[in-house]
């Protein structure tokens, strides 16, 4: 059960996210509009935005130090924001600013903070292997620092989320899976696509616990999320979680969601965990002034980051190909240079023609 400063610090957290995401919504549509064109504006490219995911997000990370990893998928506002992501670089990198968190390089879908182990990416259940990584780590290197892998219903069964469930399972590694189960990925309706309406099942097959957290009030997110990050540090094993929250919008901006029933929408929208989180905190005594003043303060506080982000200088063009390249690792020999190429024909290596090759196994032709 949270302590009362920890319900207001999900709520400002939430209602920061939620704020930031309608402001954002705001900027991204300008100048796109009458007929969208994606890369107009000052936010070009695709905006996936995680109304109705806040609780999510705030029940899982209240529980989380900075040294803990996280990784989220292509909707990652209110978890970065959970996680303490610092909010003008994260806005920055999302208006391509060169102050921003991959200079301005990454947009909202590849964000990246290292100052307190964040990362996201839009390649769906990309964030299970890192954050598996990162727990081996922090197991070898024994300290009681845990990873969580946030990632959508739709992804629940890519290769990537199934392997990294087994490698944990099998290694004992301190993390936890968080699947948002938002009944959608992208126009696809889970049941469509799985035949599993408990994505915790998953679980069963790899010898981890599952638990499915069926309403997506920040209190039982903090109550499962207490558990199963507890079990991480103490050096338990993982745990999958999977929460049902509510997709607001479309997938994506400009989504026209024709796919969707209407009373799908109106669904969501009621079903909002920001109310009944202000409800719980009136009952521990938080009154209309107390909930206002923590309002005030996220909004304002989005308002800077948007007003700084927009200050931002553009990067340079000269400064693309900057950090888009790893070199080798400190110690690792030279790569070979580029092989130069005549008419396609690779001019370098040993060339094997059809005649050889059927000669060395086995010579059929
Ligand atoms: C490996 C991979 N396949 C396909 C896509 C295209 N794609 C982007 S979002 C998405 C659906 C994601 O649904 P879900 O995981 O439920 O997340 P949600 O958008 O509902 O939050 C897909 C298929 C992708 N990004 N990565
Ligand atoms: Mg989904």
């Amino acid at each position: 059960m949270p302590s009362t400063v920890e319900l207001r610090t999900m709520y400002e957290g939430m209602v920061t996210a939620r704020r930031y995401e309608e402001r954002l919504q705001e900027e991204y549509l300008e100048g796109k509009q009458p007929a969208f064109d994606i890369s107009a504006g000052p936010i070009p490219g695709e905006l996936h935005l995680a109304a109705g995911h806040e609780a999510s997000g705030a029940g899982v990370c209240i529980h989380l130090r900075d040294g803990d990893t996280v990784t989220a998928p292509h909707r990652p506002h209110h978890v970065a924001i959970a996680k303490g992501v610092d909010l003008k670089r994260m806005t920055a990198e999302i208006f391509g600013r060169e102050t921003g968190l991959c200079k301005g390089k990454g947009g909202h879908m590849h964000l990246f903070d290292p100052d307190v182990n964040f990362a996201c990416s839009g390649i769906i259940a990309q964030g299970c292997p890192p954050a598996v990584g990162a727990a081996m780590a922090a197991k070898k290197r024994n300290t009681d620092e845990v990873a969580v892998a946030f990632l959508g219903e739709g992804a629940i069964d890519q290769g990537g989320f199934l392997e990294s469930l087994n490698l944990a399972s099998v290694h004992d590694l301190p993390v936890v899976f968080v699947v948002e189960d938002n009944d959608w990925a992208i126009s696809m309706p889970k049941e469509r696509v799985t035949d599993v309406t408990d994505g915790s099942q998953r679980a069963n097959g790899f010898g981890l616990p599952g638990v499915r957290v069926d309403f997506d009030d920040a209190l039982a997110v903090y109550d499962a999320a207490e558990e199963a990050v507890g079990r991480a540090r103490d050096g338990n094993g993982p745990t999958l979680i999977e929460v049902q929250v509510h997709r607001r919008m479309g997938h994506f901006m400009g989504d026209a969601e024709g796919y969707r029933p209407e009373n799908d929408v109106e669904r969501a929208s009621r079903l909002d965990s920001i109310p009944r989180l202000a409800e719980d905190l009136r009952k521990r005594g938080v009154d209309d002034d107390g909930l206002e003043e923590i309002r005030t303060r996220a909004h304002e506080r989005v308002e800077e980051a948007i007003e700084w982000a927009k200050e931002q200088p553009e990067p340079k063009p000269e400064a693309a190909l900057e950090d888009a390249f790893a070199g080798p690792p400190e110690g690792a020999a030279e790569p070979p240079a580029a092989a130069e190429t005549d008419g396609g024909e690779r001019s370098d290596g040993p060339r094997i023609t059809p005649g050889e090759r059927s000669g060395s196994d086995g010579g059929e032709e």
